[in-house]
């Protein structure tokens, strides 16, 4: 059994959690879920982050002790992991024994190997940020997170000599490609080491902050909020020498937002190597969730508002639009139209639907339980290919902590066994007894179909995957191991399951700039009606944006004997270099119209829900021109 360590941020408490914080420790989460499945010992960390001048800032403006409330806002961390079915092993307060003990032991033997001395510092400090800024970093006089002045403080400080780790630290995250990723964020950490690093100054004095840990060595002074919190990832496994660290720490990974990077990757590595402890594995970074297309500080209460969608929609729906919708280590954009287009079309329609049809047929067709097999054919074949290819790609992008990835392919899979079952018909097979075979093995490809899933779901959607697993009898722990084609037993009971997710009105929502769902019926039309459409395969050559518009790209576009200009509006959904290569498919007999001045010559067609477009492309190849009937 391997053993994995993963640790979340330990967040202020000086604030409620809200949608960033939440999103890390999902992300976390899922990440320890995955594992477990993959049958390592895992070690999930996360709390809460309690001392230092924001929060006792924080405290003395609502009239209450730091204490007091580092205890109500911790407890209100908690309770919303609880809420979340966050799976923790352990949840640290810094204001615990346990850790101030680490804490002390840390400077003590940092103080007596010369690591630390006395110095003067002067610099521009935000109390906001709990650090100093340098000249480069000020935006205007003020501070560039919280865009509040800045004020100048001096005093006599303890210093860690970090600046003499700088040549190492290069060439630690040199020789270790993926210590910071993704990649952008090994970039921007090389960056700032460009710079001479300087020494950090990790004291505070008692007269101006009395909320911290005492420096064993100097108790007029209280221990820098990082230094202190940053040790939280150690301290929690018992510190060296504790067995528990002594197996988790060499496998630790941490998780963490990108306005953190530079205490997690600069200032920690440093730590641990002046204190003689080996470095974690890899700092996992995320973008920032903005909402409604705006950039958003830290502080914004409406990050809570976007939480609440949890209660609104459910967990698993919630975790599903996080994990999906936000490509890891990029920024992403929460909104409410987003989040139903997704639950509407990827949880409702493809896999509640999926679920729903397959035990349906199983149940109806198929007397409730899996069948004796049936003899396969490359229908089948292809089924349990495509699975083997999913597994291996969810494998490779769990290994990157590429969650949208390991979805985006689960959700491929979900596509093929719906396509088998109108493709398969096991209701019209069930109509001729001669066809017992093929209904058998089509029923038993459902039911193996949703087996695995009712595995592979786990790290992401528990609350349904436990369903599904159910549904179909299987009660032991799920296990990675098992899900492999084939191993459904003839006989086993399913039961039917439905409305694993229910269809949100969307109507009810806001409605999103690509428009709501079209679910009202639209008049029916003629074969002959639709006869009068020219669609065609087309192939994108080349594309560039139109100056002035947004929206528009133009697309020069080959139908095999010709080209034409076709003007699509997609600018906001795909770069030009997204789409070149690609086949789409353009309405080929429309008439030509002039868009911000360029002949337009069809029309590319493109499905859109929730803010969200897709531009229909071929699942197979074929030569441009192809009609399309
Ligand atoms: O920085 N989008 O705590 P904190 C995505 N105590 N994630 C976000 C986010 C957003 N808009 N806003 C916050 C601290 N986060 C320190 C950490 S660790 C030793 C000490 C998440 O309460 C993200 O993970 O300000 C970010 O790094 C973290 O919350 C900051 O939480």
């Amino acid at each position: 059994m391997t053993a994995f360590y993963l640790t979340t941020p330990i967040y202020y408490v000086n604030d409620r959690p809200h949608l960033g914080h939440a999103y890390s420790t999902i992300v976390a989460d899922a990440m320890a879920r995955y594992r477990r499945v993959a049958g390592d010992d895992v070690w999930l960390l996360t709390g809460t982050d309690e001392h230092g001048d924001k929060i006792a800032q924080a405290a003395a403006k609502a009239g209450i002790t730091p204490q007091a409330m580092a205890d109500q806002n911790s407890a209100a961390f908690r309770a919303t992991w609880q809420a979340l079915g966050i799976s923790y092993n352990d949840y640290i307060r810094t204001t615990e024994e346990r850790h101030k003990k680490v804490v002390q032991a840390i400077l003590q033997a940092l103080w007596d190997a010369g690591e630390i001395y006395l110095g003067t510092y002067g610099g521009n400090y935000c109390f906001g940020c709990e650090r100093f800024y340098t000249e480069k970093e000020i935006v205007d006089g003020k501070c560039p997170d919280h865009l509040t002045p800045l004020t100048w403080i001096e005093e006599q400080n303890y210093f860690f000599k970090m600046s003499k780790y700088q040549g190492w630290l290069i060439d630690h995250i040199e020789r270790h490609p993926d210590f910071v990723r993704p990649e952008r964020y090994r970039n921007e950490v090389l960056g700032f080491l460009r710079d001479p690093l300087t020494d950090l100054s990790i004291s505070r004095p008692r007269r101006r902050l009395e909320w911290g840990i005492p420096l064993p060595f100097d108790d007029q002074y209280v221990t820098y909020v990082w230094f202190d919190a940053l040790i939280n990832y150690v301290s929690a496994l018992g510190g060296p020498g504790d067995p528990r660290f002594e197996k988790f720490w060499p496998h630790a990974q941490h998780v963490i937002g990108k306005d953190i990077v530079k205490p997690h990757a600069i200032y920690w590595p440093c730590m641990l190597k002046a204190a003689g402890i080996s470095l974690y594995q890899h700092l996992n970074v995320h973008g920032y969730w903005t909402l409604g297309g705006h950039k958003i500080s830290k502080s914004v209460g409406n990050l809570v508002e976007a939480l609440a969608f949890k209660e609104k929609y459910g967990n698993d729906a919630f975790r599903y639009f996080v994990l999906r919708e936000m490509v890891f280590g990029l920024d992403a954009d929460f909104s409410e139209e987003a989040f139903v287009g997704r639950l509407n079309a990827d949880l409702a329609n493809d896999l509640g639907n999926l679920v729903s049809r397959a035990t349906t047929l199983i149940v109806n067709l198929g007397g409730g339980k899996v069948p004796q097999g049936g003899s396969v054919t490359p229908a089948e074949e292809a089924v349990a290919e495509a699975f083997a290819k999913v597994k291996a790609d969810v494998a490779a992008a769990m290994d990157e902590f590429a969650f949208h990835r390991a979805l985006a392919s689960i959700w491929e899979f979900v596509g093929v066994v719906n396509r088998y079952v109108d493709t398969s018909q096991p209701w019209a097979l069930a109509k001729d007894a001669a066809k017992k075979d093929r209904l058998d093995a089509a029923l038993t490809t459902l039911a193996e179909s949703l087996r695995v899933l009712g595995i592979m779901l786990v790290p992401f959607l528990p609350d349904a995957a436990e369903k599904i697993r159910t549904a179909l009898g299987q009660s032991g722990e799920p296990r990675l191991a098992d899900a492999v084609w084939g191993r459904f037993a003839a006989g086993a009971p399913v039961q039917r399951l439905s409305g694993l997710f229910p269809r949100i009105d969307d109507k009810k929502t806001s409605a999103s700039p690509a428009g709501p769902v079209e679910t009202a019926a639209t008049p029916r039309i003629k074969i002959d009606e639709f006869g009068k459409v020219e669609l065609r395969v087309a192939e994108v050559i080349a594309a560039e944006p139109l100056p002035k518009s947004k929206k528009l790209l133009k697309l020069m576009v080959s139908l095999g004997q010709e080209q034409r200009t076709v003007v699509a509006g997609i600018a906001e959904h795909y770069a030009p270099a997204d789409i070149v290569g690609k086949k789409v498919v353009i309405v080929a007999n429309l008439e030509a119209a002039k868009l911000m001045g360029v002949e337009s010559n069809g029309m590319v067609l493109a499905a859109s829900i929730g803010g969200k477009l897709a531009v229909l492309t071929l699942d197979r190849d074929l030569p441009p021109g192809a009609k399309v009937t």
